[in-house]
């Protein structure tokens, strides 16, 4: 019986209050985990990433293991962004390495575009000469690689052996809020419209 009493003790008080202090204190984090668990990512501006060093395989397989962590091969829209990627990729010594983007003309033969979004390349750094569909290859995927300590990219055919990088974009309203919450009193900031308000007041 006393056991039992302070197990709903526990339940009732503790757990609440447990859960309550966690969502309030890194919620943001613990999303994140539940998306995309146990991968070690880099962040920069609302995406995260992951570098795919662990096998090298197709376009296929990279997107296939990106979307069965919750990612997505990765997109490139910026200067900022390739210069970002390029500086982790370097800083890792991977510098020879070619890695997978979701950057492909497969589904109409001839426009880029990233099937992670399917929005057509705003931006590109193709290497000098490229995208050239190379003789005989068959050349609809895009790859990424060093090259001046920095990002170039290149059509190759889609069954090539490469690693890859998967990203996952949060959600704008849900960045605001975070980078709101990190930089005001927790207090002040007020949720949006239909979301259930959790915070312990102080
Ligand atoms: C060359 C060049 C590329 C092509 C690859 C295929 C090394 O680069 O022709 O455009 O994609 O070969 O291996
Ligand atoms: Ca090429």
């Amino acid at each position: 019986m006393f056991g039992l009493r302070v197990l709903s003790v526990f339940s009732v008080i503790l757990v609440p209050i447990i859960l309550t202090a966690k969502i309030e204190t890194d919620w943001f984090e613990t999303l994140k985990g539940e998306r995309a668990p146990r991968l070690p990512l880099l962040e920069f501006d609302h995406k995260s990433y992951y570098l795919g060093i662990i096998f090298k395989g197709s376009y296929f397989q990279a997107e296939q293991f990106c979307r069965y962590h919750g990612m997505q091969l990765l997109s490139i829209t910026s200067a900022e962004e390739n210069d970002f990627l390029g500086q982790n990729v370097i800083k890792m010594g991977l510098s020879t390495e070619r890695f997978w983007t979701s950057g492909s003309r497969l589904p109409d033969g001839k426009t880029w575009v990233w099937m992670s979004t399917g929005r057509p390349f705003s931006f590109n750094n193709w290497f000098p000469g490229e995208p050239n569909n190379a003789k005989e290859y068959n050349e609809q995927c895009v790859e990424t690689k060093i090259n001046k300590d920095e990002l170039k990219w290149n059509d190759v055919n889609c069954t090539r052996q490469l690693y890859f990088i998967c990203e996952i974009s949060w959600p704008t309203d849900c960045y605001k809020l975070l980078e709101k919450i990190n930089s005001t009193q927790v207090s002040d900031v007020n949720l949006p419209a239909g979301l259930i308000d959790v915070r312990i007041q102080p």
